[in-house]
């Protein structure tokens, strides 16, 4: 298990100009055949430079250089290569090798997912298909020749254009694809299977027509009206903001169940996990349509950021993802609420982007160093690397920006390359240096910004000043001073802005910098990072009656929120403080009070009011502390919210009874907004725990019309002891046993409940006849789920949590090693807790080391946790 390098990067020996395959598939075996043609790169290497092709798992058949057949002694075959020692500046090379994709379970390279072939080849799966320079920088045009049976298999694709198709003897069929574009081995991509086509179209605004088609099983037939339609959005979208003009004529996504990720950006042919496509309002919740309007606006966004223009190396991986889920997070800040969706980014980034960046797997949003690259498709690669984008946007402005961005296709489209070219190019357009904003590509871990103030009242002079400090990690001893865009405001004590026009962005380039400010009144209150314009944790001398001033009147909407969110985070750790030394736990007026006019405030979107008064969730709050109190946390949140609901209760009845009023089908904003809140009231309905509210609860879930309330109410139900559960549960399984989508929601609500019993509970469900280990998504579901989302029942003080969760691991790395790796990371963490459950955790950790035969997936996050 070898790391490779960032500073051991060289460019390749060979090009593989063109590559031409033909698959043969059958029920047993595939035949791959594939003929290149290879071209020595003369500034790398010379005559007596070895080509050496990745290849995994391919059983070779037949070799032919130039016109010469090649006997098993005349090439070199190793675990994870083919060699040929001597070879002519230019040739062709056809390798014939063959495949079983039905015994496939890792899902990378080509596997049979519910009867259907498809491919997965990033990042390094085209290597599992065939012989291949398998790496991004090698870029090739390819075409694509399919043959099987017509019966099982009359849907044969692959990338581009399909050029001709056409009958064989029995009952076989053939179709052949070209694209017309050069791209990386990881971008290509077949299918074949017995699917149905949904078309549409779109017009370019060149004026070309663009044909849509969507597979997906029959059954799913009438649940892809949304992906056309966030499809359609997406190319608009591309148009508009940054001139970007689809190229194919054809765009092709196909829904598949068992994915490892989300969806892949194939060039003309993505591969989708088919919970990003299927949604009707009956099957698919709110937060779902949400989430297939962003991903499949993420994978369009791809052709040109990732595809057109690639990556030079791994290392690189953040050019694209984080530039594109920077393009995915504004096309859906454009095309709905800019402040919720920038509200839930940053709490997904909060609660597990930060702690990735301050535990063992931390890295630089460029790593330096990998041992199974499918480990560093991190939160810190896209999501920080997304901040990394969103602060050049802030630096730069938006029209700057996008000459930027403009530049970059214009130099680069059709090569790969790296975040320095990326950097570079912003720099160039724009005439700034940024020499000190590389850093944030560099070094990792999660800088800390102090921001005092200090008032003098003679003056009228406000003087604030902000320090930067970055933890040492494995990474760097020493850090840096980053350069940190800081969105700045001063509101006087009406709530009117009076921030000076100079200084709405206050930029910090050393470790710390006073700003001073003249002719400010007295109790002016500042609102910093608005927006969250940096990914910082910040610590300011705000006062609690300042918080619920800007709560209630800043301009910035995401501050509104985050100040409420720092008055519930100190209200808990009170309560913390209260429980840990015995004390009668009572709850602050202020935060009633504030919380009350939030909820009485007639101007405020009822998404942003739902945002405003849901309290951070478990996993959010331990962040906070430097040892994890997991049972202290959850009584005080607990109590915090029952208190809460005894308070307001009139509230949030009002609120809930308004509900009736929205259509379930409607999937306007409004309607969805109005749906989170009533959601949002009934959660703290339910902490009453009294016969009236699990009454009410229950009404709601046999009333619902829609998926979002009935799966949310079913969720209180399961985490309250109530006579409705059971009987919820199974009147809930009776309507949705054949639908999978819908399933891995029933074994989810089971599997984050914190109510007594619920780990046999999910012990039971792995043997439920629904539950499989070949399906990551049923996978996430339960045992996902529990890791990561349950942290009151997984660090049960007796261990049973972390002995059952490691069975699991060391069972599920045999089936598929790419998602095991991400479900151990949840031990990451376990220096974070009390002594005790550290030592428990740490003994799992070992065992699961100790496995013969550990994949390299699993191996790369243990040995760092232990390490
Ligand atoms: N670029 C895609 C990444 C991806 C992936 C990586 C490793 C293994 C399986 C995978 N499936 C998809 C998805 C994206 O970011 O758009
Ligand atoms: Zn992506």
């Amino acid at each position: 298990h070898e790391p490779k390098y960032l500073k051991d990067y060289r460019p390749p020996a060979y090009w593989i100009d063109t590559i031409d395959l033909q698959f043969d598939l059958y029920e047993k075996e595939v035949i791959v055949t594939s003929f290149m043609k290879i071209q020595r790169n003369n500034e790398q290497a010379g005559e007596h430079t070895p080509l050496v092709l990745n290849c995994q798992d391919a059983d070779i058949l037949h070799v032919v250089a130039g016109d010469m057949v090649l006997l098993p002694g005349e090439y070199e075959r190793g675990e994870d290569y083919f060699k040929l020692n001597r070879v002519p500046e230019q040739f062709t090379l056809e390798i014939k090798n063959r495949l079983t994709p039905q015994n496939n379970t890792s899902l990378e390279g080509l596997y049979k997912s519910s009867g259907t072939f498809c491919t997965q080849c990033e990042a390094e799966g085209f290597r599992k298909i065939t012989c291949f320079s398998d790496r991004p920088d090698v870029m090739s045009r390819f075409s694509c020749i399919i043959t099987a049976d017509e019966n099982k298999y009359p849907v044969l694709l692959s990338n581009g254009n399909l050029v001709k198709k056409g009958k064989l003897e029995n009952n076989r069929h053939y179709v052949k694809w070209e694209d017309p574009f050069k791209k990386p081995s990881y971008l290509f991509a077949l299918v074949a299977g017995d699917l149905v086509c949904i078309k549409d179209t779109f017009t370019t605004c060149s004026g070309r027509e663009i044909d849509l088609h969507i597979y997906v099983e029959a059954e799913n037939k009438d649940k892809c009206g949304h992906a056309m339609a966030s499809l359609k959005q997406s190319m608009a979208w591309d148009e508009q903001r940054f001139g970007r003009e689809y190229d194919l004529d054809l765009y092709q996504i196909v829904a598949v169940n068992d994915f490892n990720m989300g969806a892949m950006e194939n060039k003309g042919l993505n591969v989708f996990n088919s919970k990003y496509v299927l949604a009707r309002p009956e099957t698919a919740t709110d937060q779902d349509f949400m989430n297939i309007q962003g991903v499949i606006g993420h994978e369009y966004f791809h052709n040109w950021t990732g595809n057109r223009v690639t990556l030079q190396n791994w290392f690189q991986l953040s050019l694209k993802e984080g530039l594109t889920v920077f393009r995915d997070q504004e096309f859906t800040a454009d095309l709905n609420s800019r402040a919720v969706k920038r509200i839930s980014d940053v709490k997904n980034l909060r609660t597990l982007q930060f702690p990735e960046d301050a535990g063992p797997m931390s890295h630089p949003v460029r790593p330096e160093s990998y041992i199974e690259m499918n480990n560093f498709y991190t939160m810190t690669v896209y999501e920080k690397g997304a901040e990394v984008i969103r602060m050049i946007h802030e630096i730069l402005g938006r029209e700057i920006f996008r000459k930027g961005m403009d530049l970059y296709f214009h130099r680069f489209d059709g090569r790969a390359v790296t975040t320095e070219d990326f950097i570079q190019t912003m720099e160039d357009a724009a005439g700034v240096d940024l020499s000190r904003f590389r850093l944030w590509y560099s070094q990792s871990g999660t800088p800390r910004v102090t921001v005092r103030r200090t008032y003098n009242e003679k003056r009228r002079q406000l003087t604030i000043k902000i320090a930067q400090t970055t933890p040492p990690d494995h990474n760097q001893q020493q850090k840096k001073a980053l350069h940190i865009p800081i969105k700045f405001g001063l509101l006087d004590k009406n709530g009117k802005d009076i921030t000076p026009p100079e200084h709405h962005l206050l930029e910090l380039k050393s470790l710390e910098k006073e700003w001073v400010f003249d002719d400010i009144p007295s109790e002016t209150v500042p609102s910093l990072f608005r927006g969250f314009s940096a990914p910082v944790i910040m610590d300011t001398d705000l006062t609690c009656e300042e918080l619920s001033f800007l709560m209630a009147h800043d301009n910035d909407a995401f501050n509104r929120w985050d100040a409420a969110q720092q008055l519930y985070f100190r209200e808990i750790d009170t309560l913390i403080s209260g429980l840990q030394s015995h004390a009668t736990p009572t709850v602050s007026s202020h935060v009633i009070n504030a919380l009350e006019k939030a909820l009485k405030d007639p101007h405020m979107d009822r998404a942003l009011m739902a945002k405003t008064i849901t309290l951070p969730d478990e996993n959010e709050i331990g962040e906070k502390y430097e040892i994890i109190d997991v049972d202290a946390i959850h009584s005080a949140r607990q109590f915090l919210r029952q208190s809460i609901a005894k308070e307001l209760e009139g509230l949030f009845m009002e609120i809930i009874d308004s509900g009736s009023a929205v259509d379930p089908k409607d999937l306007s904003h409004n309607a969805m907004a109005h749906r989170s809140l009533v959601n949002a009231a009934l959660s703290y309905v339910a902490a009453l725990e009294s016969p009236q509210s699990q009454e009410i609860i229950y009404q709601h879930f046999i009333s619902s019309g829609n998926m979002t309330r009935e799966i949310f109410s079913l969720t209180l139900l399961c985490d309250m002891t109530s006579p409705f559960t059971g009987p919820a549960l199974e009147q809930f399984y009776e309507k949705w046993h054949t639908d999978p989508l819908v399933m891995d929601k029933w074994f989810s609500v089971q599997a984050g409940a914190t109510v007594p019993g619920t780990l046999d509970k999910i012990k039971s469900l792995c043997r439920h006849p629904d539950f499989t280990w070949k399906n990551p998504n049923r996978i996430r579901s339960l045992i996902g789920v529990f890791g990561m989302t349950n942290p009151f029942v997984f660090h049960q003080a007796d261990g049973a949590g972390y002995q059952f969760f490691a069975d699991k691991v060391i069972d599920l790395d045999k089936i598929n090693p790419q998602i095991t790796a991400r479900m151990v990371s949840v031990f990451n963490r376990y220096k974070r807790y009390d002594a005790r459950r550290r030592e428990l955790m740490k003994n799992q950790l070992k065992r699961i080391h100790d496995v013969r035969g550990l994949s390299r997936d699993v191996y790369e996050i243990v040995s760092r946790a232990l390490g």
